[in-house]
């Protein structure tokens, strides 16, 4: 039985379904945690066809000022043109499935608390060998990090579900581990990666693992290097009441999805009564309406 009280503006509930205390750990401690095998292979083959059968465009140029992190060719990174949860089924149907995902969203009800939202996205980031990098940042303004009465609070935070592995040397995601709750602006050759590499880690994971971090983290993108495209799908959420991007819209396919997926979409942002899992997403109706 769920209690009539636990919509409330302490939104993490007893029934809520929380990341692991180790897992809590690891976030608190580095700013960022690699989530194994989350999606399954279905998944990752549709998401993958889905990629194939777009028509990729290039992203603007990332890396800056910075010769390190600057390519050896002259392409830059690709993005997708059109809305992923909009794509003809059943090429959407991953990216639905990891809009509210059963296997991360306990941790984004550990970080933002229940009634986190999705702020914007999926992108997609996709690198060809010898692609050009991204300066690292740490976006502290929109997204600080403090611990305090046993909770997480933070803002934007992103999820990456890899569709190609990203292995040791490759390039890709990489985060200056802990400086989530540095007190200092990083160093600029540091952002640049021409100094310091070796206090820059390289986040190694598999196609279907899942590299959840907090924005105010500061991050990058490391020059690609392997053989094979770097494929990565951007979902970044935010605490209910808290917004980066500008609100969305209901989408026109709003009646196909679940209803956490719903809760996941659901504008414009807001703190109380907001529809969450512990009072049975009540207040949904009342959006649609
Ligand atoms: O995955 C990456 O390459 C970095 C993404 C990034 O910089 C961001 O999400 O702000």
């Amino acid at each position: 039985m769920i209690d009539p009280q636990a919509n409330t503006s302490r939104s993490i509930t007893e029934e809520t379904v929380e990341m692991s205390t180790d897992e809590k750990y690891l976030f608190d401690l580095l700013g960022f945690i690699v989530v194994r095998d989350v999606l399954s292979r279905q998944q990752l083959e549709l998401a993958n066809k889905a990629i194939d059968s777009m028509e990729l465009t290039q992203s603007p140029e990332y890396f800056g000022e910075s010769s390190a992190l600057k390519g050896e060719n002259s392409s830059t990174r690709l993005g997708q043109n059109g809305n992923l949860l909009a794509l003809p089924k059943p090429l959407c149907e991953p990216f639905r499935e990891m809009l509210a995902h059963p296997g991360t969203t306990p941790h984004l009800n550990t970080i933002l608390g229940e009634g986190w939202r999705l702020d914007h996205g999926p992108g997609l980031i996709a690198m060809d060998k010898g692609c050009s990098g991204g300066m690292l940042h740490g976006n502290f303004d929109n997204a600080p990090y403090f611990y305090r009465e046993g909770r997480i609070f933070t803002g934007l935070c992103v999820i990456e579900y890899l569709l190609a592995d990203e292995g040791p040397g490759d390039g890709g995601i990489s985060v200056v581990a802990g400086s989530h709750k540095a007190n200092l602006a990083c160093p600029e050759k540091m952002l640049k990666w021409e100094q310091y590499q070796e206090y820059v880690t390289e986040i190694n994971a598999k196609a279907g693992d899942a590299v959840i971090f907090s924005e105010a983290c500061t991050h990058g993108t490391l020059p690609w290097t392997a053989d094979h495209q770097r494929r990565a799908i951007l979902y970044k959420y935010n605490a209910g009441h808290m917004s980066w991007g500008a609100a969305g819209q209901i989408p026109p396919y709003w009646d196909e999805l679940t209803k956490p997926q719903q809760a996941a979409l659901l504008p414009p942002t807001h703190h109380s009564r907001r529809p969450k899992a512990s009072n049975g997403f009540k207040g949904l109706a009342e959006v649609k309406a």
